[in-house]
């Protein structure tokens, strides 16, 4: 891995876990910070030795945000041409399965971030909340849109428009985090379930995340169709070869991600 100095990297078996580390700061989400994450991300994307990617904070803040200090005196055109929304982006464009673990705070960008990840695991102690309002702006990573397709509108207009915080409880009862375990298990939880994942057939895994993401952008034929051919596609590869042999042999699969 490169040499980072706002994350920490650790590779756990198959799984790679960028720890965001900017803790005097809470995690602000400065524009090297934000190079630095897809850098690393690019990288565990790149490595056929991973199979998926854990991004956390520490169990006070995931990350309070983009850094107001860095943004307080930009101009529109220095935000247009920063290229710091290309970052997040260029998130959204990785291939493999990013489980967020998120504990304490996740604001602004910092919820943002964990909503372009593919699943949020949550601290007891997890809270989320788009305060930019609060700064005469409104969310500008995607808040209003992916917070809105999951939550629906009206919880989404209290967040967005009266920074209305919402707990871990609440987040998993609006379907925005997959489970909230007790503080000092939520790395661990979100560890495990990333190697489960990181263990299955890595071409599938690939589709199935671009096909879930589909559903989200297209009307429901599209959608439709493209599962289908997708699914037709699944049946040039060794590995569904192998799961069904493997099935009816009553062994365990050996996935060669070909
Ligand atoms: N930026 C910079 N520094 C921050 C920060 C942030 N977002 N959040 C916290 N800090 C710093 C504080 O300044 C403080 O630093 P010192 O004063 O000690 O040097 C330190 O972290 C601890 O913060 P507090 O003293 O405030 O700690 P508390 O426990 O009292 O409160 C808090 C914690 C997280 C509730 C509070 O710090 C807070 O409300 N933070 C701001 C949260 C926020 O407003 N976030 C939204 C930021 S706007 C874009 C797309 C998207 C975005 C930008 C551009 N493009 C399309 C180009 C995203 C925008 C945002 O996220």
């Amino acid at each position: 891995m490169g040499e980072y100095t706002t994350i920490l990297t650790e590779t756990h078996g198959k799984v790679g876990l960028i720890r965001l580390n900017r803790p005097r700061a809470y995690n602000a989400l400065n524009s090297t910070l934000m190079r630095e994450l897809t850098a690393a991300l690019a990288e565990y994307d790149a490595d056929p030795n991973i199979g998926a990617i854990v991004i956390t904070g520490n169990e006070k803040v995931f990350a309070a945000g983009a850094d107001i200090k860095e943004m307080s005196e930009a101009t529109p055109v220095d935000m247009l041409t920063s290229g710091y929304i290309d970052l997040f982006d260029r998130i959204r464009a990785v291939r493999k399965p990013i489980i967020a673990a998120v504990s304490g705070w996740a604001l602004g960008g910092g919820f943002e971030l964990a909503m372009t990840c593919d699943m949020i695991v949550a601290s007891e102690t997890a809270k989320f909340g788009q305060p930019e309002i609060n700064l005469g702006i409104i969310p500008g990573a995607g808040g209003t849109q992916r917070l809105t397709r999951t939550v629906g509108k009206y919880i989404a207009m209290e967040v967005v428009l009266n920074d209305r915080k919402l707990t871990a409880e609440e987040a998993a009862r609006f379907g925005l985090v997959n489970r909230v375990v007790p503080v000092e298990r939520y790395l661990d939880e979100a560890l495990e379930l990333a190697q489960q994942i990181a263990e299955r057939a890595p071409i599938a895994l690939q589709i199935a995340k671009e096909a879930v993401n589909k559903a989200l952008e297209t009307s429901l034929t599209e959608g439709l169709a493209y599962e289908r051919r997708v699914f037709y596609l699944l049946f040039a590869t060794e590995d569904q070869k192998e799961g069904m042999k493997a099935f009816l042999e009553k062994r365990p699969p050996q996935w060669s991600g070909k």
